[in-house]
């Protein structure tokens, strides 16, 4: 396999969370994942109030995680957000049937579950969004520098990437690579998950040349995917307390071992720009090739605006979104440049945004005159003074 190395499979416990400098140089930048103990979100209120002791007597169910939900304080507390719930033995195209519901009626499902196998798994529920006072968690200074949750939050203010996931012994994620190749952050409050991740660079084994990714490691067509044994991976089982990085780009599984609860959000900065870029040209490949037919029958501008509107359904955000975040994260650190106080240097940080902007306009060659004919001029003139004020 391509590029890959032994040291590549090693993933770092940190007992002590390791210093800001150290995570940058170690992780964030050459992209490798790491775990670190509970000490590091120790103090955070849900990891007292949202879970009790597991009955020894239940051991065996409870699949040694110390801790379990408490799930009566769960549901009087949050029983009213409404949230989506997977039903793990249903596939629907790359992830799982979803059925939305308030939490109370998935918790006295969980409840009576209580650790034994189960099939419903609510996920990417945005608590903090629904309960904005209640403070049930912080941010971890490791993982502060993140645009994606500044920008969303101060400026779009519609959504977040902050997420919740509650779910019972043997649910699962599906294996996928995150939105937008962000990174993400995974805290586990009660239970255990088993991780299974992939370096990147082998995408051919667990991709087939319609990009159709395998579904479910455990059970992987051998006639479609007929490589797949060769993936080099790193196994890990992340127990109550525990945090998980996962970088960018990185297609990874989970899967839950007893009721588990766990807080993550996914992110991007300086660092990963490029891969969040990528993923966001690869989308926007896909969409021009969708519609190659119509080029003929609109101007060349016409041609890239009905493209962006197929990016804005297909991927979620298109050029306006991404050229807004890196803008409106370099205003806020023009005015501030020391919040955050975990980020790496100012001029580092600008460097990769040019050598984002470089390759964007290398890629497309109307880039200008798109930012041109759609309000985006003063956004880019901006982020280019922003940038050189930072710079001086
Ligand atoms: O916990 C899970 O089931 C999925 C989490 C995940 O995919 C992530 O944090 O990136
Ligand atoms: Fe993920």
């Amino acid at each position: 396999m391509a590029g890959s190395t032994d040291d590549e499979l090693d993933i770092h416990y940190y007992e002590i969370p390791p210093t800001y400098d150290e995570f940058l140089k170690n992780h964030l930048i050459p992209n490798k994942p790491c775990i670190i103990g509970p000490s590091f979100t120790r103090s955070w209120k849900a990891n007292k109030e949202w879970i009790v002791t597991n009955d020894n007597s239940k051991e065996n169910l409870q699949h040694q995680s110390k801790y379990k939900p408490n799930y009566t304080h769960l549901r009087q507390q949050y029983g009213t957000a409404q949230g989506q719930v997977a039903r793990c033995n249903k596939r629907h195209f790359t992830d799982q049937e979803r059925t939305e519901m308030p939490f109370a009626d998935f918790c006295a499902k969980w409840q009576e579950d209580d650790g034994q196998p189960s099939l419903d798994y609510l996920k990417d529920l945005h608590l903090q969004k629904a309960f904005p006072d209640d403070r049930f968690y912080t941010v971890p200074d490791l993982f502060e520098d993140d645009w994606l949750n500044e920008y969303w939050l101060q400026q779009k203010g519609d959504d977040d990437y902050r997420f919740a996931y509650f779910g019972g012994h043997t649910t699962f994620t599906p294996l996928h690579a995150d939105v937008y190749r962000s990174y993400s952050w995974s805290s586990n409050i009660c239970g255990i998950k088993k991780w299974t991740l992939f370096p990147p660079g082998q995408e051919s084994l667990y991709q087939d040349k319609f990009n159709n990714a395998v579904y479910d490691i455990r059970d992987v067509d051998s006639t479609q995917f007929t490589k797949f044994d060769q993936a080099r991976k790193i196994e890990v089982y992340q127990k109550d307390g525990e945090t998980v990085f996962v970088p960018s780009n990185w297609f990874h599984q989970v899967e839950n071992i007893g009721a588990t609860i766990s807080i993550n959000h996914n992110w991007i900065n300086a660092s990963n720009l490029m891969f969040t870029y990528a993923s966001l040209r690869k989308d926007w490949n896909d969409c021009k090739h969708a519609i190659e037919d119509l080029q003929d029958t609109m101007s060349p501008m016409e041609f890239l605006q009905e493209c962006q509107k197929l990016l804005m359904v297909h991927s979620g955000w298109d050029w306006r979104i991404f050229l807004n975040m890196m803008a409106h994260v370099v205003a806020n650190r023009a005015k501030q440049p020391d919040v955050p106080v975990n980020q790496p240097d100012l001029a580092w940080q600008m460097d990769r945004i040019d050598e984002v902007l470089k390759q964007w306009k290398e890629d497309e060659h109307r880039l200008i005159e798109y930012f041109e004919s759609n309000d985006l001029m003063t956004v880019y003139t901006q982020l280019r003074s922003d940038m050189n004020s930072i710079r001086q």
